[in-house]
């Protein structure tokens, strides 16, 4: 890998998603290649990569089945009518999705990203309890500290205020319940906190005060990524899910970061043994590299829809992109990457390393929680007075010139390497953690 790009002369134009814009365009921090685990720096040095860019390139860079995929397909097909029209593609990449997703989830609706997965997802359980003649169920139910992308279904049911407060009034009919984060009694668990499970109940409050037979759905993560990395306790999700059955709620996973691979199994019902009704997927999908998302369903909920006339329209939904084959070969590239490599399961084998490595950093400075689970770790900060955001953001500054890449929301340094690191590249970014946490103000 070696890229030498000019930075471009003006980077006033491009308003840049979720980024401080006035600070970067003041010192850009500008990637210019990726191989493997590292990304090259436009400065020509090489990073490592912590983050699997966005939790999403779990198979690292550069792989070249993904690149040989794209290439191929957008020489051969560039593009299909999405919309009452196919490619065999995309028929090929939904069965071996299905053989490898939770029983008996064995349909798949394609979409772009994770935002698009969850309007699709929040869609089809308003449009299911309907086509059932359930038309009363409408309410969905989010949870505190939840993110659900950016889209408006997505931050209504989300639970993040600063991706709320801007937006006006969102989707009417949302409610929350409690998030489960809880460091007085968890803080500095190695793997699922046993504190907790009983938070599920508070669905029972929204029930009695909503009614069941208003309630079409629950959204949560079974792993809240973006707010911080908060494990679900142990037993939570199977109380969830009971909670659901009884009343007829549908259980919806978001499993837009907890997807191939990143606990330890190719979706979170392999390794936490619950199954939902609904799940979104997106970023490994593809490894990041052509945005594709998929909203797996149960046999039930696909099955509902597929009555009436044969020449009408099921499901009023779908997108220009929906299934595009260069995003259908990309993902076929990585699913054959994360097969020939066991890179769905490597997280399991990975885990008690990871673990150890990251809870080394417990008692230095500021450190007030650590979590992890599969390839994913937490290191939680106390706030700098009067400053949220500043210490762990600083931070990121700091281990960026030191040659690695690490996420912050909050004060929380949030860890997920692509499933491809080697215990030595564990080390490397452990150790260059520490020295960055010691010399924190
Ligand atoms: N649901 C969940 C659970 C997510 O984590 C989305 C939906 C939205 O996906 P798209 O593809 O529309 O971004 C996400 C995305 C971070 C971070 O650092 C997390 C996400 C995206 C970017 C950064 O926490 N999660
Ligand atoms: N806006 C307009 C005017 C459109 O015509 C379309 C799609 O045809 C969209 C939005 C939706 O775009 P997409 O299907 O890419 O989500």
């Amino acid at each position: 890998m070696s890229q030498s790009v000019t930075r471009p002369n003006n980077l006033n134009a491009f308003w840049m998603p979720f980024t401080a814009n006035r600070q970067f365009k003041e010192t850009p921090r500008m990637l210019v290649a990726a191989d493997g685990m590292y990304y090259q720096s436009e400065d020509g040095r090489q990073i490592l990569d912590g983050t699997a860019g966005l939790w999403c390139c779990n198979a690292g860079h550069g792989r070249p089945k993904i690149i040989e995929a794209v290439q191929k397909q957008v020489a051969e097909l560039d593009y299909a009518p999405a919309f009452q029209m196919g490619h065999p593609k995309v028929f090929e990449l939904a069965s071996e999705l299905c053989e490898i997703s939770p029983e008996p989830m064995n349909h798949v609706f394609f979409t772009n990203s994770g935002s698009e997965s969850v309007e699709t997802a929040l869609k089809m359980a308003i449009a299911y309890h309907r086509v059932k003649g359930d038309a009363s169920r409408t309410r969905l139910i989010g949870r505190e500290r939840g993110y659900h992308g950016v889209n408006f279904g997505g931050i209504s049911v989300g639970g993040i205020v600063s991706n709320r407060k801007h937006f006006g009034t969102l989707l009417g009919g949302v409610d929350h319940i409690r998030h489960t984060h809880d460091i007085e009694r968890n803080a500095f668990t190695r793997g699922l906190p046993q504190h907790g499970a009983e938070l599920a109940d508070d669905l029972e409050r929204l029930v009695a005060l909503h009614d069941a037979s208003t309630i079409a759905a629950v959204i949560v993560e079974p792993m809240a990524g973006s707010t911080g990395v908060l494990m679900p306790p142990v037993g939570y999700l199977q109380r969830l899910r009971d909670i659901c059955d009884k009343h007829g709620i549908l259980l919806i996973f978001d499993e837009v970061i907890t997807g191939f691979g990143r606990m330890g199994g190719a979706f979170s019902p392999d390794v936490f043994g619950v199954v939902p009704d609904i799940m979104t997927t997106a970023k490994g999908l593809t490894s990041g590299v052509i945005p594709m998302g998929a909203v797996f369903v149960r046999d039930e909920i696909h099955d509902a829809f597929m009555t009436g006339p044969e020449h009408l329209i099921e499901f009023f939904h779908g997108y220009t992109y929906s299934g595009n084959p260069v995003a259908c070969a990309a993902g076929l590239g990585t699913l054959e990457t994360y097969r020939e490599e066991g890179l769905l399961t490597r997280a399991t084998e990975l885990g008690p390393y990871w673990e150890d490595a990251l809870h080394s950093l417990k008692g230095l400075p500021h450190v007030i929680d650590i979590r992890n689970f599969g390839l994913i770790g937490a290191i939680e900060l106390e706030p700098m007075p009067g400053a949220p955001t500043k210490r762990a953001f600083t931070a990121f500054l700091e281990a960026f010139e030191r040659n690695v890449l690490i996420r912050t929301t909050g004060d929380i340094i949030a860890l997920s390497p692509p499933l491809i690191v080697e215990k030595s590249q564990i080390d490397d970014l452990f150790g260059v953690l520490a020295d960055v946490l010691k010399n924190l103000d």
